[in-house]
């Protein structure tokens, strides 16, 4: 992820990986309470997803969806990128760590330089928040101290500061960059606490923006425009981006945040 703050760096490219037919009935998933996962509903809104990454200008890499890793299309926890740096991460959740491999291959193709983890080390990307500044990393069920000490030590420019994840699967679950030093936070407890620990903890000083629905606290932030989700899907939440003063774009995800999977999960943006 490339400092956001300034304007001479931009995102030029994103990884991104196929829906599998196996998702419905393999993902793994925090519940059932939203039901079961359309296939092609879930493709038409990763596809439009994929075409609006391009409409950005970012030039895709786009991996195929892998059969034997059903979760294989929430690349963002596969690998923390920053500055020509990439550590590939040492999954949180054991069916999940078959898919470094080709993520690997992506790297050593760009020319970056790769970091592995090692176990007892694990984490997944979707704990990461970089600021453009720092990095804060959700420590939740599937990253633990050690995942956080490879990260430190992978990118040892940046302060890392490890913050507690409850009733969530990760940190970007309750939060993510909506701009230039500004946060949005979701209205959870869960997420007024992880915020507050950030205030007294992180190493520099945030906007907050604060959402009703955790979910709505998942956008992504790219090259200046917010991509959130439509009213539909964020009622209680969806007037708030109307104070951003930036560009916005809408995008669904309804069928795969059934298994957990958020905006940002899709990519990992270079
Ligand atoms: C999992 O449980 O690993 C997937 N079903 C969802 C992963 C979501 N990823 C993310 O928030 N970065």
């Amino acid at each position: 992820m490339e400092d956001q703050s300034t304007k001479s760096s931009r995102y030029t490219k994103a990884i991104v990986c196929g829906v599998p037919s196996s998702l419905p009935a393999l993902a793994q998933r925090q519940s059932d309470a939203l039901g079961a996962v359309d296939y092609s509903e879930a493709v038409r809104q990763h596809a439009k997803y994929v075409a609006t990454l391009k409409h950005l200008g970012l030039e895709l890499i786009e991996l195929p969806a892998d059969e034997n890793h059903p979760d294989c299309v929430f690349v963002e926890d596969v690998a923390v990128v920053c500055e020509g740096v990439a550590l590939l991460a040492y999954l949180g959740h054991p069916s999940r760590r078959g898919e470094s491999a080709k993520m690997r291959k992506v790297f050593d193709d760009l020319g970056w330089t790769v970091h592995e983890m090692e176990h007892p080390a694990t984490l997944d990307g979707g704990d990461v928040l970089f600021t453009g500044k720092e990095f804060l990393v959700g420590l939740s069920t599937r990253t633990n101290h050690q995942g956080l000490d490879s990260l430190a030590k992978a990118f040892p420019k940046y302060p890392v500061t490890g913050i507690t994840v409850k009733d969530n699967l990760h940190l970007k679950c309750m939060m993510t960059m909506a701009g230039p030093d500004l946060i949005v936070v979701g209205g959870s407890e869960a997420s007024k606490n992880a915020w507050n620990e950030i205030e007294s903890t992180a190493r520099f000083k945030y906007k907050r923006l604060v959402v009703n629905e955790d979910k709505a606290a998942n956008c992504l932030y790219i090259n200046g425009t917010v991509v959130h989700l439509p009213a539909h899907e964020i009622p209680s939440s969806y007037d708030t981006f109307k104070q951003l003063p930036c560009e916005k774009i809408e995008l669904e995800n309804s069928e795969l945040f059934k298994v957990d999977g958020c905006l940002t999960c899709l990519s990992i943006l270079l």
